[in-house]
């Protein structure tokens, strides 16, 4: 019989894709089971997030140390977790909360308790000698998201000329993940020879993602397009196109002015981005468009939805944070048809599933998403699969910390020996 009793937990200092501190959480059960868990952290947050808690001492990694955190884990957190059961995964989130006390994590740090609730999951379902997406998603857990690859970075996640963050190929036309990642693959590839073709640069952004500088945002959607020609594809059958504008981080005040400072296109109104938006979702295959606008514009985001919702998936990232009090105003308002879901948006396992119940419930999507700053840890990975929630955001096709997930998919399809399902809708 295994003995799910928590025996130990021990935080440390790590570091991530970034090369910023991080927390990782190891955690040992009566039974001699033994796990780790490592927190992503994000660098376009809302402001609504949950509380990233760093040191602030300036003499260690320019302020970033995440050392309090990690004493959290090790002496308040473990004093009252130690001894519970990992496999009473709410009972042990609902503990931390209170304990923390705020509405926003920000005593004890999002982060810590992160950490701690992700190592309790791994933990349950290694002694239950379940895969991760098994414990978490149950015996039918089988459906494989549709990796949507972010190849081309800009934003705040690269130092180019280009205002909107992520653009992403999504390979709805394959009949199997496997396929799928080799057609996004295949992709990137050709986008890299035809950078270096017209002398562009191939270096890469914070999540694996071609960085060059374009004269403009449209651009870069011209040159996917191409990319996905030249590697044999057919865009808009084989391979659409996901764009996460993270406009919250050219927003140049909360009344929906926006500024597109990094390609120098200068001022635009929400009516201006609604219009762009219209014209390229004429012109190119676009299957969903993530914080098109600001976290403080609500009003554009309705609108947005109001023009568009019918032919594309509009996700609400940082305007919602996972957080189920955001979402539901969402749903209530028409804001969007859809959520991105970050654990260390909310802070736990048990509210990220919450905000994603809430997604389902409502006839909403969900993206399940990784941060900028990543780890090694796959447990993005079975928390896709678990929540069936049909496509994942992870990166480009480069950089380990964003291969380790498309990996562990791999590995997931494998191991489900045939029966995965693998399908946009
Ligand atoms: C986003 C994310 C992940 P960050 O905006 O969706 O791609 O970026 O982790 O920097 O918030
Ligand atoms: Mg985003």
């Amino acid at each position: 019989m295994s003995n799910t009793i928590i025996k130990n937990i021990k935080a440390l200092e790590i570091l991530d894709s970034r090369g910023n501190p991080t927390v990782r959480v190891l955690m040992a059960l009566e039974d001699g089971t033994k796990v780790s868990a490592s927190v992503p952290s994000g660098a376009s947050t809302g402001e609504y997030e949950a509380v990233e808690l760093r040191d602030g001492d300036a003499q260690r990694y320019n302020g970033k140390g995440v050392l309090k955190a990690v004493s959290h884990v090790n002496n308040e957190i473990a004093s009252l977790v130690v001894g519970m059961d990992a496999k009473e995964q709410s009972k042990i989130d609902k503990v931390m909360i209170s304990l923390d006390g705020t509405h926003n994590k920000s005593n004890l740090g999002a982060n810590a308790i992160l950490g701690v609730s992700m190592a309790a999951a791994k933990a349950a379902a290694a002694s239950s000698g379940l895969e991760l997406y098994e414990y978490l998603g149950g015996t039918d857990a089988r459906r494989i998201p549709v990796p949507c690859m972010n190849i081309l970075n800009g934003g705040e996640h690269a130092d180019n000329s280009v205002d909107f963050q992520e653009f992403m190929a999504v390979p709805v036309g394959a009949s199997t993940f496997s396929e799928g990642l080799r057609y996004i693959a295949e992709t990137f590839h050709a986008l890299k020879k035809i950078l270096s073709a017209r002398g562009l640069a191939t270096s890469v952004g914070d999540e694996g993602g071609f960085a060059p500088d374009l004269n403009s945002n449209e651009e870069a959607m011209e040159l996917i397009i191409e990319a996905i020609k030249a590697a044999g594809f057919e865009p808009g059958q084989d391979i659409m196109i996901g764009i996460d504008s993270a406009a919250t981080s050219f927003c140049s005040d909360k009344k929906g002015n926006y500024d597109l400072k990094w390609s120098g296109a200068g001022h635009q109104t929400s009516d201006d981005l609604i219009n762009l938006a219209k014209e390229w979702v004429e012109k190119y295959p676009i299957i969903f468009w993530e914080d098109p606008l600001a976290e403080e514009d609500w009003e554009g985001f309705a609108k947005f939805t109001a023009e568009l919702g019918d032919k594309i998936e509009i996700i609400g990232d940082d305007i919602f944070v996972t957080n189920t009090e955001f979402i539901s105003r969402g749903i209530k308002e028409h804001t969007a048809n859809s959520s991105l879901i970050k654990l260390n948006q909310i802070g736990t396992v048990t509210e990220t599933i919450d905000a994603v119940r809430m997604c389902r419930d409502n006839g909403w999507r969900y993206l399940i998403s990784h941060r900028s700053g990543e780890t090694a840890d796959t447990f993005l990975a079975d928390f896709a699969v678990a929540m069936d929630g049909g496509h994942l955001k992870t990166g480009s096709a480069s950089r380990s910390e964003r291969l380790a997930k498309y990996n562990r998919l791999l590995e997931i399809e494998m191991m489900l020996e045939g029966e995965a399902i693998y399908t946009w809708k």
